[in-house]
């Protein structure tokens, strides 16, 4: 790290097409805010720049739900977002936008110069297009059929309810979200960055330079040179966006990963016009703080995109975490499952360094990991409470009761003295190890550490027993546990920013540089501090019980919601109804198909025969228990070949308001191939 002379450190631009929540700020801006602090605290060059994404295809499918327009939009939660982040104390230098016009420059600049250099392949592909609406498909305004599950409500890019990524032209019976009209499929020339031809040049400087990049970084990127690096597209045929900068290119755009990543280089020009300084010396360090679906982009096609125009540096590093689940289920905006950091703030005004806390403490840095109220509660009340706050709390209270606010004076030491405030010194190298490895919730466990000394230290000397006794001896204990706080008050500052500017008052001190800390004299005898307030309030189990029943409710809504989906469909006739061939079967056999989660292949007694039917209910149903099951069979349905077996028909299930699937049957037992009208 010590020859480079200044580091920028960029946070991943979140899309302005839906407010952040907590996931946002455990995988990306909390653990970059603490970072950027902790170097500017060392009194390090740093630069610190994010803002929004604000182009892309979902933007424009919101704007057209909502009956509005992109640009309002990304007005919209461009606003909101900013806010919550000065909110939660992530301190940018830049809150850029990827709609300013720097960046329709720079993005547009930078396409060109890759094109006048023969930087890209042009290739004629052919695209979905909507003839009534007279424009291409993106592959998310396309619905139809999942090849793989059966899926009917699919989108062109991926089916969400077996999680198959596809192509717009995987999908069965097509149908245009825009009109509803079938799309056809038409010629359209493309750009593309062709990163096969970039595989020597990332294989040595990942796979052998990069090696110090985290296991999962660095796991994914090797996974997708090993599959081998195809040509990617860099336009859309798509009227939102930065218009291609070349003749003939009427309708298309640069896709949005191509833009988003310059976005940085747009808002460090916005930032300061000695831009270059941080994006072409070698003596910058750049950091890109990522969520792990962002790594390919960062670590493979930028990267790949800054070699091929040639004059820009690297990242040093791309720390980037998992994901944060919410209460064990994935964190969705679509299903509002997610806690929402403005109604965090609402339910908990003045606690925003607890959540701070809590997701760094818990941060998904190795794997995806949980967050629940409980432990929101329990790390608040027997960490920030019992052990941090209680430990200030102790300090500054005595040295009020017992010498009227005035630092007392240290005596003659004992050797646990010594050894607790070498401790300073020693936790303060362990937390800057940590850091610098980018282990942020090892480095506040390490930072915690202090505040636990702290506590145990009294404990052990007991002043308020010598009070009496040896009065003297209290003096020093007390001089101890305030240098103790204040060195507390530094070393918690990357992580809770707003909570040290209240300790700091408390203690009536200015902020103390990272470097002086391990000083063991940090208050003078005789200076005076103020009363103590209180760093952290208990969290009262009502308090959770809300927050678990507001959650409840949003499963409630997902549920119902689904329901009039369903009720949304367009009427049918009669007789198509009656086309429809539906019966009770009897599950004969069962068995899981092999390689796969979902699939069960089932053997089913439908009176007529003995017929195959494959079912993706492996997750709800143990293929032993349901041997003898009555079910409601779809007997008509056409024969589909589901991974290399012949399915015929459907088992028709009911999916409860969690998301199981539970099965149709009789009341009571039938004859196998009874009717349903
Ligand atoms: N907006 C994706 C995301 O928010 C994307 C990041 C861009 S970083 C250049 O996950
Ligand atoms: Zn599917």
């Amino acid at each position: 790290m010590t020859d480079y002379k200044r580091h920028l450190i960029t946070a991943a631009l979140p899309y302005a097409n839906g407010p952040v929540h907590i996931g946002h700020l455990a995988g990306v801006y909390v653990p970059a805010d603490i970072y950027v602090r902790y170097l500017r605290m060392k009194a390090e060059e740093v630069l610190f720049v994010c803002g929004s994404d604000e182009h892309g295809v979902p933007i424009t499918i919101k704007a057209k739900q909502e009956g509005v327009t992109p640009q309002d939009i990304v007005d919209r939660y461009h606003k909101i977002n900013k806010k919550a982040f000065a909110d939660f104390g992530i301190e940018f230098d830049i809150y850029s936008r990827t709609t300013s016009e720097t960046h329709a420059k720079t993005a547009s600049d930078f396409f060109r110069t890759l094109y006048d250099k023969g930087k890209f392949i042009e290739k004629t592909t052919q695209q979905y297009f909507d003839e009534e609406a007279q424009q291409f498909l993106a592959d998310r305004y396309i619905i139809g059929t999942c090849p793989k599950c059966g899926n009917d409500r699919a989108y062109g890019d991926q089916c969400e309810a077996c999680g198959t990524s596809l192509n717009a032209t995987d999908l069965l019976n097509p149908k245009s979200t825009l009109s509803g009209s079938t799309p056809t499929l038409k010629d359209t020339k493309h750009w593309f960055l062709p990163l096969d031809q970039y595989e020597a040049f990332l294989k040595q400087w990942i796979l052998s330079e990069n090696t110090h990049w985290r296991p999962n970084v660095y796991g994914q990127c090797k996974s997708w040179i090993d599959a081998g690096l195809q040509p990617r597209a860099v336009s859309r045929d798509l009227n939102w966006g930065i218009p291609v900068p070349v003749e003939g290119a009427d309708g298309k755009v640069l896709y949005v990963w191509f833009d988003a990543p310059i976005g940085y280089i747009s808002a460090t020009k916005e930032f300061t016009p000695d831009w270059e300084k941080y994006w072409k010396q070698k003596d910058t360090r750049l950091i890109h703080f990522i969520g792990k679906d962002n790594i390919v982009f960062h670590c493979i096609i930028f990267p790949a995109m800054l070699k091929a125009e040639g004059s820009y540096i690297l990242p040093e590093n791309v720390p980037s975490n998992e994901f944060l689940n919410l209460e064990g289920e994935k964190i969705s905006t679509s299903r509002n499952w997610a806690v929402w950091l403005h109604e965090y703030l609402e339910d908990f005004p003045g606690k925003e360094d607890v959540l701070r806390y809590v997701l760094c403490a818990n941060a998904p840095e190795t794997k995806d990991n949980d967050f629940t109220w409980k432990d929101l509660q329990a790390r608040n009340n027997n960490e920030l409470v019992a052990i941090l706050g209680n430990f200030v709390n102790r300090s500054v209270v005595l040295t009020h009761k017992y010498y009227g606010g005035e630092v007392p004076e240290r005596g003659e030491l004992t050797a646990f003295d010594n050894e607790t405030l070498n401790a300073i010194a020693q936790i303060k190298a362990s937390v800057e190890s940590s850091m610098e490895q980018f282990r942020l919730r090892e480095a506040l466990k390490n930072a915690m550490e202090l505040a636990r000394l702290g506590n145990k230290y009294l404990a052990d000397t007991e002043p308020w027993a010598l009070q009496k006794s040896n009065p003297e001896r209290v003096k020093t204990i007390m001089n101890i546990s305030l240098q103790i706080t204040a060195s507390l008050s530094t070393l918690m500052e990357p992580f809770l920013p707003k909570t040290v500017v209240k300790l700091r008052e408390f203690l009536n001190i200015e902020a103390i540089d990272w470097n002086t800390l391990g000083n063991t004299n940090l208050l003078q005898t005789g200076h005076k501090i103020n009363q103590a307030g209180l760093l952290f309030g208990k969290i009262e189990d009502s308090e959770m019980d809300a927050q678990l029943k507001k959650l409840e409710q949003t499963k409630l809504q997902n549920a119902a919601q689904q329901q009039q989906v369903a009720i949304q469909k367009p009427a049918v006739s009669y007789d198509d109804f009656m086309k429809m061939d539906i019966r009770i079967g009897t599950i004969l056999e069962a068995e899981k198909v092999a390689k796969t989660k979902k699939l069960l292949k089932l053997k089913v007694d439908t009176g007529v025969d003995q017929r195959t039917v494959v079912s993706g209910i492996a997750e709800y149903f143990e293929p032993d228990k349901i041997i003898g099951k009555q079910v409601t069979l779809l007997l008509n349905l056409e024969p589909r070949n589901i991974k290399g077996i012949e399915s015929k028909g459907m088992i028709l299930m009911v999916e409860d308001a969690d998301g199981t699937l539970k099965m149709i049957g009789p009341e009571v037992q039938v004859k196998p191939g009874s009717c349903i009208s």
